[in-house]
């Protein structure tokens, strides 16, 4: 399924052929536009960015390299190839042929969910928009920019959706989707994570590990939804997804690398007198990314996410994968709740414990990615360990939002949190630190002294490619 670039809007979903909507997008762009210049990457207009951009939706094959400047990125909209004879496959519709067309009767729910996760991707370019006047490196420079456009890209995913199926106040919230903006007081973004700041590159590697794989596991169990455009536009954000995480994993990976070559080299812990960031210091960092992340899977018990599953909208991570009716009328599953002054597990109806299900899979995916970093560690014989803190630790949404809990998941007073959570989380003399070491490196190859070198180039180029040209 090739995408055609004759277009104004690049797209594989015969645009041409509904003149009122490719007119409405149309109507759209210059707006985007105007927003990525005030709130897109800083001071990027001219630069020249080796960027991968899809042409064809196909496994394989899809994406194509090469210099362009981000204003010119062609956005677009493309969705995976329809798989013929698709049914709802789970939720009180399973087995009907799945939804081509809005369900009526579910059109608000089905909005909701289309505009919450929309909200998320222009959010996240606007968070990140500082980073590149202080990048690690050119490599990491352009990686930053390829998950902004992307972002950029799932933006128009969503909004095509708001456009092609829900009439004008689609429209509306396509519009509103320009003027939220991350962290502001009046018109914040949906939810809270997309409203905290990403100061440095730290924070941009965490949160491109646990918060885009918040996304992984969002677009996932979107792209089981009955409703067959909503699923086939995830299906192909997901490709897109993967390249972000792995800026993630291998950005703190290469982190943690350097902290370990400059213990070893240097025969100390104190990491920071060599302009390095020290172990406890990422586990600081690790604390809050992850506990911010987990909050957005939602409440525990949610009647909200037992609705959308039944009505067929929004399934399980990997659905049709999981051995059991996909109804879960009468099934159990374990959920963490405060007993007394602990946390214990007990058997909540599943339907209701959708959200926490999802949690554990990506808490699961998670461990594994930190399992990566300790071997790093490990590799370099220093005996320390990065740890996922508990879920009941600083968490902002659900029934540990409640109460003060050490990494340990041990319930402790707010005086005993006041005293120690200098501890868990970064402090401000930490962020200070950190952001300390943020100067820009942009000779071709060169790399700044607080990340080691990624292990390979991109696309086959060597490491000291010119990624970026600054023109
Ligand atoms: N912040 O019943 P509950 C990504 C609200 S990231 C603020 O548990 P539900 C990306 C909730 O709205 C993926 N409010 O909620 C990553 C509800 O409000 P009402 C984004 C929150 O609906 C990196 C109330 O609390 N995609 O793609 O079951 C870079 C009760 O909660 C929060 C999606 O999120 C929160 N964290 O679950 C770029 C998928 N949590 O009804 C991109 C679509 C809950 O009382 N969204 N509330 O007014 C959803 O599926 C659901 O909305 C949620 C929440 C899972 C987020």
């Amino acid at each position: 399924m090739s995408i055609d670039y004759q277009e104004k809007i690049p797209n594989n979903v015969d645009l041409s052929e509904d003149r009122r909507l490719q007119r409405a997008l149309e109507k759209w762009q210059p707006g985007y536009q105007q927003w990525w210049a005030e709130l897109g990457p800083e001071e990027s207009a001219q630069m020249d960015v080796y960027l991968r951009t899809a042409i064809s939706v196909d496994p394989g094959g899809w994406a194509n390299y090469g210099y362009v400047k981000m204003p010119e990125y062609r956005w677009g909209i493309f969705l995976s190839p329809a798989e013929e004879g698709r049914l709802v496959n789970f939720g009180a519709h399973k087995g009907d042929p799945a939804w081509q067309e809005v369900p009526g009767e579910y059109r608000a729910e089905l909005r909701r969910l289309i505009v919450t996760q929309g909200d998320t991707e222009p959010a996240s370019v606007e968070q990140q928009r500082h980073l590149g006047l202080t990048c690690p490196s050119l490599y990491d420079l352009r990686n930053l920019f390829q998950v902004n456009v992307e972002e950029g890209r799932h933006l128009w995913a969503m909004v095509y959706l708001l456009h092609a199926h829900f009439g004008r106040d689609g429209r509306e919230e396509a519009e509103a989707m320009l003027e939220r903006h991350s962290g502001d007081a009046d018109k914040p973004r949906i939810l809270q994570a997309f409203n905290e700041p990403t100061p440095d590159w730290l924070s941009f590697f965490m949160f491109t590990f646990f918060t885009d794989r918040d996304g992984k596991y969002q677009l996932a169990s979107l792209a089981e939804s009955g409703f067959d455009p909503l699923s086939r536009t995830c299906r192909f954000m997901l490709t897109e997804e993967a390249h972000h995480m792995f800026v993630g994993e291998t950005g703190v990976g290469r982190v943690v690398q350097r902290a370990c070559e400059i213990m070893n080299e240097h025969k100390t812990e104190d990491v920071r007198k060599y302009g390095g960031i020290d172990l406890p210091t990422l586990q600081k960092y690790l604390n809050f990314h992850f506990s911010v992340s987990v909050d957005l899977f939602g409440q525990e018990l949610s009647t909200n996410a037992a609705n959308y599953y039944t009505i067929g909208l929004k399934g399980r991570f990997q659905e049709s994968r999981i051995d059991d009716d996909h109804l879960l009328g009468d099934n159990t599953y374990s959920v963490a709740e405060i007993k007394g002054d602990e946390v214990v597990f007990g058997d909540q109806n599943a339907l209701t414990a959708i959200n926490e299900w999802l949690r554990d899979d990506y808490i699961r995916d998670c461990q594994r990615g930190v399992d990566k970093w300790n071997k790093v560690i490990g590799e370099a014989g220093i005996d320390f360990e990065l740890k996922i803190p508990h879920r009941a630790f600083h968490r902002g949404i659900g029934a540990f939002s409640e109460i003060k809990a050490t990494p340990d998941g041990k319930i402790i007073t707010e005086a005993d949190w006041d005293h120690h959570h200098s501890d868990w989380l970064p402090t401000a003399e930490d962020r200070a630190y950190v952001s300390s070491l943020m100067e820009a490196v942009t000779e071709p190859g060169k790399v700044a002294g607080w990340i080691a070198p990624p292990a390979k180039g991109i696309n086959g180029q060597p490491r000291e490619f010119e990624y970026v040209r600054f023109n």
